[in-house]
């Protein structure tokens, strides 16, 4: 199919009936929807559609960086730019067996990137959806016998809630987080799961390789696996930045969180010829279901 600016978007279906769809715009996840056909990725009602930027929702790849850090694209440029369906992926692995459709997409630093990063890379993502309904992203970012470079990484996983004030996360307690609302001071979080009355922009650092998202009015948990991502991005922008930000409803904030796996606080560096791999694994569960975290 094509998607608003008529850029290509693959779409994956189960037997189950559940389905995602990847846009070629940034290699973004657009859609994921569980069998009964709910829609489980937040997408702004003011969203943009209008290349080069993301629309706002999915999960963008934001790659080299994450945050502004002075480069011109806040979170990177890969999810500004046109990727490729990828000929030459990667040998399938044993849980891409299971996937019963999954897609390979691609993106190599350009003669134009290297004007303003000037590391040559190839970012291969692999989107898959598994027969139990699970999405399934897996990065893997080369270095092409360039310079050695350094990076940071983050899926910028906008989640569907019904009612942000019921929601708490569980798997980050006791942990240090780096507050974005306090110029990124150190903090540590007390004892118990995390819920919501403001705005939150904070970056676990050094978290599991699984967390829960309990949306408690849904009843409905998501389980946000990850390898070879340290930390854990959580943002809502609740009512006042939400006003502030034009691709945004002013009430949207009540039913979205971003949970994004990522890797930030130390910087990945690569080699020329060096690899790697960044997988998230979400998982959406009747929240009776008792967690094995
Ligand atoms: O997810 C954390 C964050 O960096 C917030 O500080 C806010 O900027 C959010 O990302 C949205 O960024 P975006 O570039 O999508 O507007």
């Amino acid at each position: 199919t094509k998607d608003w600016n008529g850029i290509d978007q693959v779409v994956l279906r189960n037997p189950k009936g559940a389905s995602a769809r990847i846009s070629l715009h940034g290699g973004q996840v657009c859609s994921w929807r569980n069998e009964q056909g709910e829609e489980l990725l937040f997408t702004s009602s003011k969203a943009i559609f209008k290349a080069p930027k993301a629309m706002r929702g999915g999960i963008p790849i934001c790659f080299p960086q994450f945050g502004s850090c002075g480069s011109p694209e806040q979170h990177g440029f890969v999810k500004n730019k046109i990727w490729t369906i990828d000929e030459n992926p990667p040998p399938l692995c044993s849980n891409d067996i299971d996937a019963c459709s999954f897609v390979d997409l691609l993106y190599r630093s350009s003669e134009e990137d290297l004007k303003f990063w000037p590391y040559s890379f190839e970012l291969r993502l692999r989107v898959s959806l598994l027969p139990c309904g699970d999405l399934v992203l897996r990065s893997r970012v080369r270095n092409v016998n360039g310079k050695p470079f350094g990076f940071s990484f983050a899926y910028h996983t906008h989640l569907v809630v019904s009612d942000i004030s019921e929601v708490r996360i569980e798997g980050l307690e006791t942990l240090d987080f780096l507050d974005n609302l306090c110029q990124k001071e150190r903090f540590t979080e007390q004892g118990d799961a995390i819920t919501f009355e403001s705005e939150v922009d904070r970056v676990y650092v050094s978290t599991p390789n699984a967390i829960a998202v309990l949306d408690h009015e849904r009843k409905r948990t998501y389980v946000i696996r990850k390898e070879g991502l340290p930390d854990v991005v959580v943002w809502n922008p609740w009512e006042k930045k939400s006003k502030a930000m034009v691709d945004f409803g002013d009430e949207e904030y009540k039913q979205m969180l971003c949970v994004n796996g990522a890797a930030l606080e130390s910087p990945i560096m690569l080699r020329p010829g060096e690899e790697w791999t960044g997988k998230l694994q979400l998982t959406v569960v009747p929240s009776s279901f008792s967690l094995d975290l």
